[in-house]
Parts: C-alpha cells; sequence; structure tokens
C-alpha cells in the first residue's frame, strides 16, 4: 500500500514537473531564424518586424516579430526545421499561431518526425481562410499533442499555400512543452505495477489454498 502510494506521489511529482518545462520555445523576437534551418526560395520564409508589415501592432503577446512565408511575392515553398531532445515515450505539446498575412487563404503543414528515421509522429494541415490587413486579428492559437519515440524530434514547418499571391503565412509563438496532461508512460506504469502487484496477490492467496 505504501509503495502504491510512493508510486502514485512520483507520477504526480513528474506530471507537476514536466507541465512547467519548455523544450524548444521561439516567439521569433530576435529577429532571426538562427535557430531553424531553412529551406526553400531564397527569403520565401523571413522574419518581419510589425513596423514593417503596417496594419496595426501585434497582439502584445506576440511581441514585435513574426516569420512569414511566401513573404512578398516569393514562391510557397518556404520550410523550417529543428532538432530538439526529447525522452521516449513523453507526451509533449505542440502549440503555435498561425493566420494569413492579408487577402488569399494561406496555408501552412506542422509535422513532427522522428529525428533518428524520419518516422512521422504527427501531421497537420492547417489553413486559414480569412486573410487580415490588422495584424491584431491576425492570428488563431493552434496546440496538439505527440508522444516522442527518440532521444531527439524534428519539428518541421512548410508553406502548403495553392498561391502566396498578395499574401504571406504568417506564424508565431512556436513552443514545445512537456504535456499539461499526465503523461501517459506514467499512467501506464503505475497501471502495469498493479496489474503485476494483482497478480502477485492472487497467486500468493493460490498457494495459500
Ligand atoms: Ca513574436
Ligand atoms: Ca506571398
Amino acid at each position: 500500500m505504501v509503495a502504491k502510494s510512493m508510486s502514485v506521489f512520483m507520477a504526480l511529482i513528474l506530471a507537476k514537473t514536466c507541465a512547467a518545462g519548455i523544450v524548444f520555445q521561439d516567439g521569433f523576437e530576435s529577429g532571426n531564424l538562427n535557430l531553424w534551418q531553412i529551406s526553400g526560395s531564397s527569403n520565401s520564409v523571413k522574419t518581419a518586424h510589425q513596423n514593417q508589415l503596417g496594419g496595426g501592432p501585434l497582439p502584445a503577446a506576440n511581441g514585435n516579430y513574426i516569420v512569414l512565408f511566401s513573404a512578398g511575392s516569393t514562391p510557397t515553398d518556404g520550410e523550417l526545421n529543428v532538432v530538439f531532445s526529447t525522452i521516449v515515450g513523453q507526451t509533449y505539446d505542440l502549440s503555435f499561431d498561425f493566420g494569413t498575412f492579408r487577402g488569399q487563404p494561406q496555408s501552412i503543414r506542422a509535422t513532427v518526425l522522428d529525428a533518428t528515421n524520419n518516422n512521422i509522429i504527427l501531421d497537420r494541415s492547417i489553413t486559414d481562410p480569412t486573410g487580415a490587413f490588422n495584424l491584431s486579428d491576425l492570428f488563431d492559437h493552434y496546440s496538439y499533442q505527440f508522444m516522442a519515440s527518440s532521444p531527439l524530434t524534428r519539428l518541421k514547418f512548410n508553406d502548403v499555400s495553392v498561391s502566396g499571391y498578395d499574401s504571406d503565412g504568417a506564424l508565431d509563438n512556436v513552443l514545445v512543452s512537456y504535456s499539461s496532461t499526465v503523461p501517459e508512460p506514467s499512467s501506464a506504469a503505475i497501471a502495469a505495477a498493479l496489474l503485476v502487484s494483482s497478480a502477485w496477490r492472487c497467486r500468493k492467496r493460490r498457494t495459500r489454498i
């Protein structure tokens, strides 16, 4: 009973610790993409300051810089990649803000991959159909969960818009953190431990009979 209570207590501590843990974060306030590997046509993905965009300030939480895909009249082939350390079996939250700057619908694909074998863990494509000229109305918030299968995990954003003419895909507030829910592996481990314990007690009871 004491061991069971201790297991639950340890799991709660782990969950609480993990809830606050940030694995990777970029709000692009450095004004550059030095944390990322960039591919695509020249300037098809780049940071932009609110003063370069016009149309009013960004929401305060987003700071001053965002990332634009198919910036200006560049092609819709921009791609960002970043690799970060993860714990195998741990659940993580991925969140970011995305929106269409100006008129035409813009789309982005967010992919999470096992960096050791490139297996896809999470794959989501988003289209923002309502372009905004007012930067304060630009973004919608998106969040997903994934479970790491490797000590290294890759996060990829790539532009999948049909056309980037006179419109750009805007990205901000990329965050990967330990899941805010109780991690699945811990729950599974507790369940497995209880199962073994229960089986052992049953076996012991049968032996006595
Ligand atoms: Ca920002
Ligand atoms: Ca564009």
